[in-house]
């Protein structure tokens, strides 16, 4: 059954994380694809004024469930958090985003002597993630005995409340500073963009409103990692700063007047961009410019 307030004439909802490591970037996408967010997330509900849906803001454990039952038609949120909390057959999962990456692992204390899973056998293991953890254990045939706390589990090897803790891990800082270390990758994470698994039961309406939500969102994900880059570089060198910059269309080159130079524009992938510029620079490329790319479309 569908909460009452959920009629076709409602604009599409979108859960978000109300604060929190998500709650930038996810703010920061939105706002790229045209969708206004208020200056304070001090009311639940924010109706925006640029796009056709409304933000709801809550805490990123509740986003699978609002999803799952039908209150959202769509949310935001870390994997880990929806294979946690989701039985993750009524969701559907339309677009990893690409921020808030981290992994879930197993971490023991840097003098203990675990290298093979088989090790953990009997061992206790403090989690925030126990549903993931079983599941983990189950496939690999080993038998631990799973605590479950809800935060700070860094802390509970030196406690003595546990033998070693399965937890996310960024940049490996808080593993360090608590004598711990990496030992088992059960999940690379990354936020996401899901919906109910059953969006043909939404309005032929809505479903447009998230298409076009969708292919906003690829164009920014497109331009993300991309730059615009002009230069002026002699004709024979256009054969080879061709080859440099593989990009998303052939680069544009527009002679220059007077003299046996082009004007050459560019799309070009960010990776190893310095070492491009270098390399540029060396076959008689000048006056360089280079602009970031906010949307390209397809
Ligand atoms: O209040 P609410 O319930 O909404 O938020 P929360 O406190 O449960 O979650 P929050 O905001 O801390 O994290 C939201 C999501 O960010 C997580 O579910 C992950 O998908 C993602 N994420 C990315 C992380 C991290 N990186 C991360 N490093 N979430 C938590 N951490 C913690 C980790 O638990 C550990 O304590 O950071 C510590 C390790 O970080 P490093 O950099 O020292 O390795
Ligand atoms: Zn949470």
């Amino acid at each position: 059954m569908k909460p009452q307030f959920y009629t076709n004439n409602n604009p599409l909802r979108i859960a978000i994380q109300k604060s929190g490591r998500l709650s930038k970037d996810t703010i920061d996408l939105l706002n790229k694809c045209g969708i206004d967010s208020p200056q304070k997330t001090d009311r639940l509900l924010f109706k925006s004024k640029s796009y056709n849906c409304e933000l709801m803001f809550v805490r990123d454990d509740d986003i699978p469930r609002y999803v799952e039952e039908g209150i959202c038609e769509l949310g935001i949120v870390g994997e880990n958090v929806l294979l946690e909390k989701s039985s993750n057959t009524k969701t559907e999962t339309l677009r990893k985003l690409g921020f808030s990456k981290c992994k879930l692992s197993i971490a023991t204390p840097r003098d203990s002597n675990i290298t093979k899973l088989s090790d953990l056998e009997g061992l206790r293991i403090a989690t925030s993630y126990p549903n993931i953890l079983q599941k983990y254990l189950f496939q690999q045939k080993v038998q631990a005995q799973i605590m479950y706390l809800s935060g700070s589990v860094e802390i509970a090897p030196s406690l003595g409340m546990a033998d070693c803790i399965c937890d996310l891990v960024s940049t490996g800082n808080t593993l360090r500073n608590n004598d711990l270390e990496e030992k088992f990758v059960l999940l690379n994470s990354q936020a996401i963009l899901i919906s109910n698994g059953n969006l043909k039961s939404i309005s032929k309406e809505k479903q447009l409103i998230i298409s076009e939500l969708l292919s906003r969102i690829d164009s920014v994900q497109r331009a993300g990692g991309s730059k615009y880059i002009m230069m002026n570089a002699p004709v024979e060198s256009v054969e080879k700063i061709r080859l440099l910059l593989p990009g998303l269309e052939e680069p544009t080159i527009v002679p220059l007047v007077k003299t046996n130079r082009v004007a050459i524009h560019a799309v070009a992938k960010e990776e190893d961009f310095w070492q491009t510029i270098e390399k540029l620079k060396a076959v008689d490329a000048t006056s360089i410019l280079v602009t970031s790319i906010e949307k390209v479309f397809a």
